[in-house]
């Protein structure tokens, strides 16, 4: 199974999570309103933000009767596609879309993304790669003014399994921080991505020209894809603790 899988709340989740999902649910209304139009090609993202930006997507197909495409980044977006029957489809048949909408792990006052704690980096950023206009959604945790000021987890860097060791040197010593071997939550093992690949988590240690490391990281051999997503998205939805939405240009 991939790792990109909905996260499941349990029953006892703190009223601060619930004011988390209902932000999440305001930023993914407010963007598949505003920015998806009948016989658009959408890509969709993946994490629990995105689920219910497919909700919204399924509901204005079946009360407008839009006609749309899909794109999944994920197994889990294609599950979310297939489970709400919406139509599905690849970049074989679709390899320009009118728009993408997915989540992020922070988005920084310039609209600098860390992607990737749910393990898809790599499709996701293929995807809005292809797109005319790529929307990021998220709750009022993810809105930052530095990358690292609220997310303590690193960047995301998906590598070639047989390279970890040495690309993760590589790391800490051009850029310093500390790298780390994505485990699977059982800790059999460490985490494996829709493409078969490894994730290395770098935790920075201060900030950087993200567009400058995002570039060197990506040339070292046996990086697949990094979780920095630089100059690509054109806006960022914001769900608020005070139910109001949030956009960032
Ligand atoms: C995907 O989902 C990833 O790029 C990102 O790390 C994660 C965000 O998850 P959530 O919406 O659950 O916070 O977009």
């Amino acid at each position: 199974f991939s790792s990109c899988r909905p996260r499941v709340f349990s029953s006892s989740q703190s009223a601060a999570d619930n004011m988390a999902e209902e932000a999440k649910k305001l930023a993914a209304y407010s963007a598949v309103d505003n920015n998806v139009q009948n016989n658009h090609v959408v890509g969709v993202g993946s994490g629990s933000t995105v689920v219910y930006a497919v909700d919204r997507l399924a509901e204005r197909v079946r009360q407008e009767k839009l006609n749309i495409v899909c794109v999944p980044t994920s197994f889990q977006a294609r599950q979310l596609i297939l489970k709400h029957g919406l139509m599905l489809s690849d970049l074989e048949r679709h390899p320009e879309l009118d728009v993408a909408i997915d989540g992020a792990d922070e988005v920084d006052s310039e609209l600098t993304l860390i992607k990737g704690g749910g393990g898809c980096l790599t499709q996701e950023k293929i995807v809005a790669g292809c797109s005319k206009f790529f929307v990021v959604i998220a709750d009022y945790r993810k809105d930052s003014d530095a990358l690292g000021q609220q997310w303590k987890k690193g960047v995301p860097i998906e590598v070639i399994p047989m390279a970890y060791v040495p690309v993760s040197m590589t790391i800490a010593k051009h850029f310093g921080g500390e790298v780390s071997l994505r485990m699977a939550v059982s800790k059999a093992g460490p985490v494996v991505t829709d493409n078969s690949n490894f994730i290395l988590d770098w935790k920075f240690e201060h900030t950087h020209n993200w567009k400058e490391v995002n570039t060197a990281i990506k040339m070292i051999p046996g990086v697949v894809e990094t979780g920095l997503f630089v100059n690509m998205a054109q806006q960022a939805y914001f769900g608020m603790e005070d139910g109001s939405v949030k956009v960032r240009k």
